[in-house]
């Protein structure tokens, strides 16, 4: 599945991204950064026990009060195939509060940071659409805003938004209005 978009620069997939092969995924974590359940557990267990002591290692340094929410933190990959993980958190879902401004952060400061380090392959899970309950259509129009926005300041970055069934990838095609 794929957008072409910007030369093919945006693909949109159905799969694990624990499997995504490249310079980094993004981990959909929270602000503890101590592993959780979802994309985040998957990712901490694949990637072994190292990760969890690197993340420990940012929290007794530089992130003494964890990660807040829109921030990114690089750590490597360890035992998966990517060689990074540039781990987020989103918001929490609530009606009574926008925080879409804090779920686009997420996707536009990841993209920032893949690109200071100069990453070619670049995979991003939904964030907050699982256990964070941030509804997916509302989701997908922010996610699809940000990278038609940011792409194009990152030539070289191919982005993957890797969903984890085909319902979720093909209703974010539906949502994001971006040209197939
Ligand atoms: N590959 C790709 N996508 C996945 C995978 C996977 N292996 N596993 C789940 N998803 P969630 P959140 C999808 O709940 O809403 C954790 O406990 C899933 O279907 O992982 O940001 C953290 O520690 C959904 O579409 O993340 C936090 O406490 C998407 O990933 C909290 O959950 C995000 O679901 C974060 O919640």
């Amino acid at each position: 599945m794929k957008i072409h978009w910007q030369g093919d620069r945006l693909v949109v997939a159905e799969g694990d991204i624990t499997r995504f092969e490249g310079d980094a995924i993004v981990n959909a974590a929270n602000k503890s950064l101590q592993g959780g359940g979802g994309v985040d557990g998957a990712i901490h267990r694949a990637a072994g026990p190292e990760l969890l002591e690197a993340c420990r290692e940012l929290r007794r340094t530089t992130l003494p009060d964890g990660l807040p929410a829109g921030e990114v933190v690089l750590t490597p990959g360890f035992r998966l195939p990517a060689s990074h993980v540039i781990h987020t958190v989103g918001p929490v879902f609530a009606t009574s509060e926008d925080r879409s401004s804090q779920l686009a952060d997420c996707y536009r400061k990841a993209l920032q940071l893949a690109g200071q380090h100069r990453f070619t392959r670049l995979a991003f899970p939904a964030i907050s659409t699982g256990i964070y309950g941030y509804p997916a259509d509302a989701a997908a129009k922010i996610v699809a805003t940000v990278m038609r926005e940011t792409l194009p300041e990152f030539p070289e970055l191919t982005v993957t938004l890797m969903f984890f069934s085909k319902a979720d990838a093909d209703g974010f095609l539906k949502n994001a209005s971006l040209p197939v």
